[in-house]
């Protein structure tokens, strides 16, 4: 048999929500990780946008439905539906309000486990790299608590500059794919 006969292209969806406060920066990451390819589609009964972006990788390739919050408030009412079939999450802070951090582990970490019943991954993501003069927390402490949460991984990004957003990205795609026991 050749190659291409045995290496059949592998297809997956996955659903993955991206959680974190007000103005933390969710909506600009995911803008800058769909660029070009913009799919969204605002739900306003649930009080979110969805965005699609097909990843390919050597041999599959992944559709991503993510879903983000589109203003805070319906959160609170809808949230079972957030959670609904997700495979993964990307909990964002923003590396110049200590209070966007505290929140992760209070709030958004713990609605995800109390709403995703099977494994579900997720990676923290210090977001804001760029605002050098007012960042308030050090890469070490979002590391730390990376740590303490049992987060997959945990990257800096800079959603204004483009930076670390592809690798943030596939840094889950890869987690979800490994959790599921794929090996690509
Ligand atoms: P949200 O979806 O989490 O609520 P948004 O956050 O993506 O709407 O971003 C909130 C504000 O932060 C926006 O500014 C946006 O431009 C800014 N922002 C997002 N990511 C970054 C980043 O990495 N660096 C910097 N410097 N700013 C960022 P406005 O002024 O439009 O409200
Ligand atoms: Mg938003």
């Amino acid at each position: 048999m050749t190659r291409e006969e045995t290496s059949e292209l592998r297809e997956f969806v996955f659903k993955i929500t991206i959680l974190g406060d007000a103005a933390v920066g969710k909506t600009s990451l995911i803008s800058q990780f769909v660029e070009g390819s913009f799919q969204e589609d605002y739900k306003p009964t649930l009080g979110a946008n969805i965005v699609r972006k097909d990843v390919n990788l050597d041999n599959a390739r992944v559709r991503l439905i993510m879903w983000d919050l589109a203003g805070q408030e319906k959160y609170q009412v809808v949230r079972s539906m957030y959670f609904q079939g997700c495979q993964g999450a990307l909990l964002v802070y923003d590396v110049t309000r200590y209070n966007t951090l505290d929140n992760i582990n209070t709030k958004w970490l713990r609605d995800f486990k109390k709403h995703v019943k099977k494994k579900g991954a997720f990676i923290l993501i210090g977001n804001k790299s760029d605002l050098k003069d007012q960042r308030v927390i050090p890469t070490e402490r979002g590391q730390e608590l990376a740590t303490k949460i049992k987060a997959s991984h945990f990257i800096e990004t800079s959603a204004k500059l483009g930076e670390n957003i592809e690798e943030a990205f596939s840094l889950l795609v890869h987690q979800i794919l490994s959790d599921h026991g794929v090996n690509l």
